[in-house]
């Protein structure tokens, strides 16, 4: 179909913003046969960024970009949207204390979840890369009554693909063949990447690595902290890499997965394996029709078991904590 699907961006003068609305506008998040147009949202202070960016958007001469335009308010910006990366977010800043953090993201998330119930589109899907993305996701769909809140995901593809090339890596083998590893719970440090459905090149990834001790303290930990490994590297925080594992999520959803493979995305959850109905966490999904699914009756071991609850722990408090500040 050659009309546009209106793509709205928040925090599209930022670091991921930079890198990512290229590669929206170049056809890379929907396919080289949909013409987009951007709508960029930022806060006031953001906009004059945000207009310098358009201009180096027209200096492309992307043939597949029908128009861009920038909001200073959620109202507007998610007008008529189908599909909303919800990346600006307020970042934690030294003293602060998780509550303020979640209360100055709860007064981002709710009027963005208003907003796009008053007025995105009805086929609507909802990427939230701004942390802390599943309880920001949770959040915002609290306010979008009359979306259902299986159009509101958060990201862990970073997490996943980040998994994907330590995994390849330690068993010498191409990432093409490395197939089902999963991302469980928050995208924070207490996210299990988990190994044991894993296969490389159709052999379990198990046998492949069969070493405990780097799963368990190289493995494990280097995915769960490589956003501060590259903060501590870049003096910045991942960007580009945030932006194509966005792109990546987006295309998933959309497109489909691979048959005979997954991927991990947080998406609300219908009470599999444990995990509370209503939250937002990451599972092993896989995509069609533009829907995810969650895999079902996969076998859980007591390793896993104890991480993916150490992480839903996690999501929990953080649920009733944003909950008692009245943001549910
Ligand atoms: P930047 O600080 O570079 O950019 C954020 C932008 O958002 C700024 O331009 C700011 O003006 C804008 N903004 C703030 N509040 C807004 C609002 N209410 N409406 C519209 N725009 C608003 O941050 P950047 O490095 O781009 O990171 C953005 C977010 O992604 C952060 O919350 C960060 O923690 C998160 N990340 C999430 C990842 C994930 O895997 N889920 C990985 C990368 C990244 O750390």
């Amino acid at each position: 179909s050659t009309t546009p699907v209106n793509v709205t961006v928040t925090g599209a003068a930022g670091q991921i913003g930079y890198a990512l609305l290229f590669r929206i506008a170049s056809g890379q998040l929907l396919g080289p046969d949909t013409p987009v147009k951007l709508r960029l949202l930022e806060i006031p202070q953001g906009v004059k960024a945000a207009v310098g960016i358009a201009m180096e958007l027209d200096d492309c001469a992307f043939g597949l970009l029908a128009g861009i335009d920038i909001f200073d308010n959620p109202t507007d910006g998610f007008d008529g949207a189908n599909v909303a990366l919800l990346v600006g977010a307020r970042p934690r800043t030294a003293g602060m204390e998780r509550s303020d953090l979640l209360t100055a993201n709860g007064g981002i998330f709710a009027p963005q979840g208003a907003a796009i119930n008053a007025g995105a589109a009805d086929d609507i899907r909802v990427l939230v890369v701004g942390n802390p993305a599943n309880t920001n996701a949770l959040v915002a769909a609290a306010h979008a009554p009359d979306v259902p809140a299986e159009r509101f995901s958060a990201m862990t593809r970073l997490d996943h693909n980040r998994a994907l090339h330590q995994l390849a890596k330690k068993a010498g083998a191409d990432l093409s063949d490395v197939r089902r590893l999963t991302i469980w719970g928050n995208h924070s440090a207490t996210q299990y990447p988990d190994i044991f459905h894993a296969e490389i090149a159709g052999r379990p990834a198990v046998e492949v690595v069969a070493d405990q001790d780097w799963l368990e303290s190289d493995f494990i930990p280097t995915v769960a902290k490589r956003g501060a490994a590259i903060i501590d590297a870049r003096g910045a925080s991942s960007a580009a890499s945030a932006a194509n594992a966005a792109i990546d999520h987006v295309h998933s959803w959309v497109n489909g997965t691979p048959e005979g493979d997954w991927t991990s995305a947080a998406i609300v959850s219908d009470g599999s394996y444990g995990v509370p109905a209503g939250l937002i966490s990451s599972f092993p999904v896989t995509s069609t029709g533009g829907h995810w699914q969650i895999v079902p009756d996969l076998e859980i071991d007591a390793f896993s078991r104890d991480r993916i609850d150490a992480s839903v722990a996690e999501l929990i408090d953080e649920r009733d904590a944003v909950s008692k500040l009245g943001l549910l």
